[in-house]
Parts: C-alpha cells; structure tokens; sequence
C-alpha cells in the first residue's frame, strides 16, 4: 500500500527504480494550492515553473477540482468507438471559445504536434495536390515540439535527437526570427506547412522580432502553405494574450494546445483547424484511446472558463512586464538578460566564480523559489497566472537576494 516518504526517501526510491531521462533539481513535492508547492517537510516554494507551463490556472485549483471528482464518479472513459455526453459540448465549447470549425482532442503535446503534422499531410496531398509522400513541412532552428521521434527527426538540440536515428524525412530547417530563409524555403511548391513556437520556450525564451509571426503569416499565405502555431506553451494565457499569435493579429490554420488545458489536473491536448483541412482524415485515419475522453472534456472546458473568469491573460500582462522590470533593477553582473513576454520569461545567467544557471537556482530553492535552467546559463521564470501583487513581490525579493548572494 502507499507509504508517505519524506524527500530523502523520495529522490533515493526515484533514483533506484526510475528511468533517469531527468535531472531534477533536488526538491520534493508533496503538496501544490495556486503559486504555492510544499515539501514532505512543510517548506513552502513559489512555483515559478508551473510544470512548464501546464499550470496557469494554479496548482489544484478548486473548481477543477470538483468538475474532476464529479466526472471521475460519473463516467471517465469510453473510447472513440462510442460517443459520450461529454465530448460533443466540449467540442462546441472549445471551437467557438477560439473560432474554429473544428477539434481533434488527443492526450500529450506531442501527440498534438503529431497529428498537425499529419493533417498538413493528409492537406497537402488532397487538397493543395502535392505529389504523394513528397510533403515538405518547414520548421525553425532551435525549435521544440516534443519527444516522438518523427518530432526529434526535426530537432536541431543534440539532447533531443542524437542517438535516435534512422530520422523521418520531409522536413525543412530555417532558422527562427528570419524572413529571408523562410521567403526561400517556401520557394518549393512541395512545402506543405510552416510549423512554429510564437515563442521558442525551451530554446530559452525566444521572443522573435515584432512582426515576424505576421509576416511569416503573410508568406505563407502568398504560397499556399499553412501556418501551424505551436501554442503548447505560449497558449492559454500565458504571454499576457489567449493565443501568443493573438498579439499580432494572426489566426493560424492550426493550433496545437495542451498542458494548461487542462489547468495541470490531466494530460490533454487539441489541434484546432477548419473543415478544409481537419475532414482530411476520415473515419479510422487516426485516433488514440484517451483522445476525446469525458473526464478530460469536462475538465479542459472549466479550466478554459477560469482563463476568462480570472482575467488571467491580463495578469499575466502587467504581473509578466512588472517582473522584467523589477528583474533589469537588480545590480548583479550574473544578470546578463532578461527577456520574455507576459509570465513566459527568462534570465540569461552570466556565470560568476565558477557559479551557473543551476546554482543559482538551487540557491533560490533554499530561498522558496523554484524555477529551472534551461541549456546551461538561461533560467525560466513562470510562475501560475494567478500570482497577485503580494505573492510577486514576495518571490521577487526571494529571487534577488538569491542572485545577490553569489
Ligand atoms: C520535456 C519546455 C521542453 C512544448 C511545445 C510541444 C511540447 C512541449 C512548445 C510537447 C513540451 C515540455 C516537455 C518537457 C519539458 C518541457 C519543455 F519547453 F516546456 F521547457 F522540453 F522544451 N510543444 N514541453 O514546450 O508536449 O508531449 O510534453 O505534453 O520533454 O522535458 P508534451
């Protein structure tokens, strides 16, 4: 039966009977309520990870809670071969809430990011006529989309793809926040789709140029290739808008949604597209066991309504722009940049005496703030959208003495 264990026992047990495919930070959860996360041993931490983003909403949020119990007594899984009374009304839920003729509901980021790329595909042989298995989908250095190894085929992180070999062929490689590369790449009339982060997360916290999501928009268009926004991380929220693609006025052909979906509470993910494209794939042509669940349905469409009851995006707006700044204030040569837009931000690290990234952010640990590097000197602040004015200043003095102590 489960035995409670302190953080000791915890990391040992993980150590000895997990798979070592992380590194994390020597910290323990044991308990998660809004920006908060306790250990076994009652220290509390402001989350400013928000498990990648896949906590906007905060952590255990109580109206998730209770759709997720009452659902979870009622009915959590029939498969696709049926139809339950869940998903239909999600789906008119979530197609209106962002203007799309139509879902298809999957479980993982990834698998939403798959299925994009096979609809672009399935789009590209019947409808824009490209010849068969010849499709090209253009997609940016430094980009990440997740973990299958069709998506490391266009990794361009060693981490992600090395050692994983033979590679899914059919992808083009340009590199992110330049126009001229993508203009020439789309020159190839088998180009299919332009897959792209409004804001590269794992690269580090790429925030492209002002303009560049518009007029990547605007070439693809002018070449008959769709645009596919990969809003896994930059969605619901997070970047002080709905969509990150919201802040210039774009509306993708496609958009892959997950991890705060479902406000943390289960994995769920979306691709959003009209008929066009999405009645490409027929009856049979792709799916997944969980895909389209009651459960997950019914938990993404009140996780969804808190984004809008809670006025999230708009905390994050002036909670995200207050950071920065309070950030660029702190007299420290480890902060070399700061960058980053709504709550998506991030502190290139200078190292100082031999100390880095990870050691600054062991020490904010010890400080009640917990927060991860990412490639070696870049640290990702995100913290749950709805951290007030109080719990900001709180953690952002946290995160100075921290930086300061070094
Ligand atoms: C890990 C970070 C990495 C994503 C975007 C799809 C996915 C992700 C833009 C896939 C997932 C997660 C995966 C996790 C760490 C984290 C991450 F950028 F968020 F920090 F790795 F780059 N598109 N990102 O960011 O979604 O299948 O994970 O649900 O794999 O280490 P998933």
């Amino acid at each position: 039966m489960f035995q409670k264990v302190n953080s000791q026992q915890a990391m040992a047990l993980e150590d000895k009977y997990g798979a070592h495919n992380y590194h994390p930070l020597p910290v323990v959860l044991s308990k998660g309520e809004g920006v908060y996360l306790w250990d076994p041993e009652g220290n509390m931490y402001y989350d400013f990870l928000s498990a990648y983003s896949a906590v906007n909403q905060g952590h255990c949020h109580p109206r998730l809670v209770e759709v997720m119990a009452q659902q979870a007594k009622t009915l959590t899984l029939t498969s696709r071969a049926f139809y339950n009374d869940v998903l239909g009304p999600y789906e008119k839920y979530i197609t209106e809430y962002f203007g799309y003729d139509k879902v298809l509901p999957m479980n993982s980021g990834a698998e939403g990011d798959e299925t994009a790329l096979k609809l672009a595909r399935r789009w590209g042989y019947d409808v824009k006529g490209v010849p068969e298995n010849q499709a090209k989908i253009i997609v940016c250095e430094g980009n990440f989309h997740g973990r299958t190894i069709t998506i490391i085929s266009m990794s361009t992180d060693p981490d992600s793809f090395g050692g994983f070999g033979p590679y899914t062929p059919g992808f083009e490689i340009v590199p992110y926040n330049d126009l001229p590369a993508l203009e020439k790449a789309l020159e190839d009339p088998n180009v299919v789709a332009f897959l792209v982060e409004p804001i590269q997360g794992e690269a580090g916290v790429y925030v492209p140029d002002d303009g560049y999501l518009r007029k990547s928009f605007d070439l693809c268009k002018s070449r008959n290739v769709l645009f596919i926004a990969d809003e896994v991380q930059t969605g619901l929220a997070r970047t002080g808008k709905l969509l990150a693609c919201h802040h210039e006025g774009i509306r993708p052909d496609m958009v892959i949604l997950g991890k705060a979906l479902s406000g943390g509470m289960y994995p769920i993910s979306a691709v959003l597209a009209d008929d066009e494209i999405m009645l490409t794939i027929k009856p049979g042509q792709h799916g997944s066991t969980f895909g389209g669940n009651p459960l997950a349905a019914r938990i993404a469409m009140e996780a969804l309504q808190i984004l809008k009851d809670e006025h999230l995006a708009d905390n994050a707006e002036t909670m995200g722009a207050y950071f920065r700044e309070e950030m660029r204030r702190i007299n420290s040569p480890m902060i070399e940049l700061v960058r980053g837009k709504g709550l998506l931000n991030a502190i290139v690290i200078r190292p100082k005496d031999g100390k880095e990234a990870w050691d600054v952010c062991v020490k904010m640990k010890e400080n009640g703030v917990l927060a991860k590097p990412t490639h070696q000197h870049i640290i990702r602040f995100a913290p749950p959208l709805v951290i007030n004015r109080v719990q900001m200043d709180d953690a952002i003095s946290r995160i100075s003495e921290a930086i300061l102590s070094f």
